[in-house]
C-alpha cells in the first residue's frame, strides 16, 4: 500500500508531518509560501516555493492568491513527482498558507487529475488565538463543500501538550493502518481493496492503535476509551459511521463497539498477533469542536473590533500649546501615507504600513 499513497505537505505543520512520511519511504512534495519554512525541511526531496510568497502570516486570502498565480507550476510538480493513486494533502486549519490554500488545491487536484485526494488537517488548541479559530472554521467550511473528497483525518492540538507528539503518533497510526494488508494472518486479514475503500470514504476518519495487553479483560472498553483519549478531534455523538476496520490482537465485542460508535455499512476484520488497530471511516466532521471555535470567535468579536477601533481613532486632538515644536522626522518613512490625518479613509494605508513592517521582520537573512 505504501507505493499507492503520496503526500502534499502545505505550510509549516504540513511540512513537519510530511517529512515524517518521507522518512518512512513515501513520496512527498512540500509547498510553502515561506522559503524559511521550507528550509527547515532537511533532506526533503521535492520542495516548491510558491511563487511570490513570503509566508502568509495567517492570512488565508493571501495564500489563495499565491496558489492561483502559481497553479500551472504546482500541477506540473504534482503530476511529475507523485505517481501514486492516492494523494493526501497535509495542512493545519488554523494557519495562513496551509489552511488558505489546501481546500482550493484539493478541489483543483480532483478536477485536474485522476487521483483520489484526501486531507490530513489539524484543529488549533484552546490556548490559540481568535485568528486561528476564524481560519480553522473557514477552512472546514470549504472542505465540507468539496465534492469527491476522500477521507479526512482531523488531528486535535488539544489532545497532547507537544504538537510534535501528535505528529509522530499520527504517522505511526496511519502507517500501521495502511500496513495492515502486509500483515497476513491465518485467521483473516484486512486486504488492500478494503484499505483503499476506507481511504476513499468521504467524512472524518480516526485510527487507534494499542499494543496487545497482557490480559484481555476490558479489551472492548479500552478500545472505545482509546478513541476518546486519542489524537483526533472528538467523534460526534451522532453515531454516523460508514466502515469499521478492526485488526484485533485480543477479542473485541463488535456489538458493544457498534453500540457506542454506530452501526456501519460494513465491517472489515482481521487478526493480529501484536497490536489492535481500529479504524472508523465516514464519520461526521467534528462539528461540535468546530462550533466551539465559532462560539469563541463570536464571544470575542466585540472586544476585537473595539481594540482595532481604539488604535485607529485619533483621540489626542487637543491643542496643548506649551509642548515643544514637533520634531522633524529623519528616519525614512515606511509609507508616505504615514502623516495623513487619521480618518476612516486612511485605514487601508495603515494596514499597508503594518504589512510592510511584518514583512520587514519576517525576511530573515538567507
Ligand atoms: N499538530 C501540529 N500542529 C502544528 C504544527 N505546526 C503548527 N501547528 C499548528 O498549526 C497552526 C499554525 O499553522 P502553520 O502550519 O504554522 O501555518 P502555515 O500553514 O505555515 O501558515 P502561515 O505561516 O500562517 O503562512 C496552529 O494551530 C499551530 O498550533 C505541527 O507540527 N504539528
Ligand atoms: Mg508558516
Amino acid at each position: 500500500m505504501k507505493g499507492s499513497i503520496g503526500f502534499i505537505a502545505v505550510g509549516q505543520a504540513g511540512g513537519n508531518i510530511g517529512s515524517m512520511f518521507e522518512k518512512k519511504g513515501h513520496s512527498v512534495i512540500y509547498f510553502n509560501t515561506s522559503q524559511e519554512d521550507l528550509k527547515t525541511l532537511t533532506g526533503a526531496k521535492h520542495t516548491h516555493h510558491i511563487k511570490g510568497g513570503e509566508g502568509c502570516n495567517k492570512d488565508r486570502n493571501k495564500a489563495k492568491d499565491l496558489i492561483i498565480d502559481d497553479f500551472e507550476s504546482i500541477l506540473q510538480q504534482v503530476t511529475e513527482k507523485l505517481t501514486e493513486e492516492f494523494i493526501f494533502v497535509i495542512f493545519s486549519s488554523g494557519g495562513g498558507t496551509g489552511s488558505g490554500s489546501s481546500p482550493m488545491l484539493i478541489d483543483l487536484l480532483i478536477q485536474n487529475t485522476e487521483k483520489r485526494v484526501g486531507a490530513i488537517t489539524i484543529i488549533p488548541s484552546e490556548e490559540e488565538t481568535i485568528r486561528t479559530y476564524v481560519n480553522s472554521y473557514e477552512c472546514f467550511q470549504e472542505l465540507e463543500a468539496i465534492d469527491d473528497l476522500c477521507a479526512t483525518f482531523v488531528l486535535d492540538n488539544n489532545k497532547q501538550e507537544d504538537k510534535l507528539n501528535i505528529n509522530s503518533m499520527f504517522v505511526s497510526q496511519f502507517s500501521a493502518f495502511i500496513g495492515l494488508s502486509e500483515h497476513t494472518h491465518v485467521r483473516g486479514n484486512i486486504d488492500q481493496a478494503e484499505i483503499k475503500e476506507m481511504l476513499s470514504t468521504r467524512g472524518a476518519t480516526v485510527i487507534t492503535k494499542m499494543n496487545k495487553p497482557e490480559k484481555s479483560a476490558d479489551s472492548t472498553a479500552n478500545l472505545i476509551n482509546s478513541f476518546k483519549s486519542g489524537i483526533f478531534a472528538p467523534i460526534e455523538s451522532d453515531r454516523v459511521v460508514q466502515y469499521i476496520g478492526l485488526s484485533y490482537s485480543v477479542p473485541i465485542e463488535m456489538e458493544a463497539l457498534c453500540k457506542e460508535m454506530g452501526d456501519p455499512y460494513d465491517i472489515y476484520q482481521g487478526q493480529n498477533d501484536t497490536t489492535t488497530i481500529c479504524i472508523l471511516c465516514g464519520l461526521s466532521y467534528p462539528y461540535t469542536a468546530i462550533e466551539k471555535m465559532k462560539e469563541k470567535v463570536q464571544a470575542s468579536q466585540i472586544r476585537v473590533v473595539k481594540n482595532i477601533e481604539a488604535t485607529q481613532t485619533a483621540r489626542l486632538q487637543d491643542d496643548i500649546s506649551f509642548l515643544p515644536p514637533k520634531r522633524t522626522r529623519t528616519a525614512p518613512k515606511v509609507n508616505p501615507n504615514l502623516e495623513d490625518e487619521p480618518s476612516s479613509e486612511s485605514a487601508p494605508d495603515r494596514k499597508q504600513i503594518n504589512k510592510n513592517i511584518f514583512d520587514k521582520y519576517k525576511k530573515q537573512p538567507k
